[in-house]
């Protein structure tokens, strides 16, 4: 089948490539890695794997590409491999995005790697070429701690503000005191990412009054 490569990366000269000039041999008997170096992930979630792919190959029946991913270096989940029963044939850069499963949320060591192999006797191709790999991820919220800033020209007010999500909404809530339960203030306040914001006016200024805020 073969298979052409590109003239050049996705953006600038350099790509990743299985082989720069010639198609993947057959008779590939393991799977052989292109292995990232460690991204390091702490402190976000919803992570999406990013890249550009010029890839040819035969049918996955006959010859298998694949992706995996990885917190420890050692143990491998399969994220994506070659469709069984369509060859890859446009020679063309291809930009993908993979979501990476829940559990590499917040690891500091988060590894991809691409695999080439097993090959069957006949019938080859280009292989991987790739180019721009990227992590993307959201922000963990930090328990929704809260930052209090004055009100604005109104001592008898704080702004709170804490890390947020698309999508979700909060409940502020105030106690008079330690001990004492929780009233709402405001319900249904909508995110307003990365920070959202709320003025709460204190009717009794310097009470000690206590203040929450729940995802709703
Ligand atoms: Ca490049
Ligand atoms: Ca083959």
């Amino acid at each position: 089948m073969g298979g052409n490569k590109p003239s050049g990366g996705y953006t600038g000269l350099n790509v990743y490539a299985y082989d720069l000039h010639t198609d993947y041999p057959n008779n590939l008997k393991t799977t052989e890695h292109l292995t990232s170096a460690t991204f390091d992930a702490s402190g976000h979630r919803n992570l999406t794997l990013h890249f550009a792919r010029w890839l040819t190959i035969e049918r996955g029946l006959s010859d298998q590409a694949s992706i995996e991913v990885s917190t420890n270096g050692a143990d491998w989940t399969r994220i994506w491999t070659n469709p069984i029963a369509e060859s890859l044939n446009a020679e063309e850069w291809i930009l993908k995005s993979l979501p990476l499963p829940a559990w590499v949320d917040g690891s500091p060591t988060a590894r991809v790697r691409w695999g080439m192999g097993p090959t069957d006797t006949i019938q080859t191709a280009g292989g991987w070429v790739l180019d721009d790999i990227e992590l993307f991820g959201d922000p963990i919220p930090q328990a929704l701690a809260i930052t209090l800033g004055p009100g604005s020209g109104n001592e008898s007010s704080v702004v709170l503000s804490w890390p947020s999500q698309p999508g979700e909404s909060y409940t502020v809530e105030s106690s008079e005191g330690i001990g004492q339960a929780f009233i709402t203030v405001q319900k249904d306040i909508v995110s307003t990412p990365p920070l959202t914001q709320f003025t709460h006016r204190i009717p009794d200024a310097g009470s000690g009054q206590l203040l929450r805020v729940r995802r709703q």
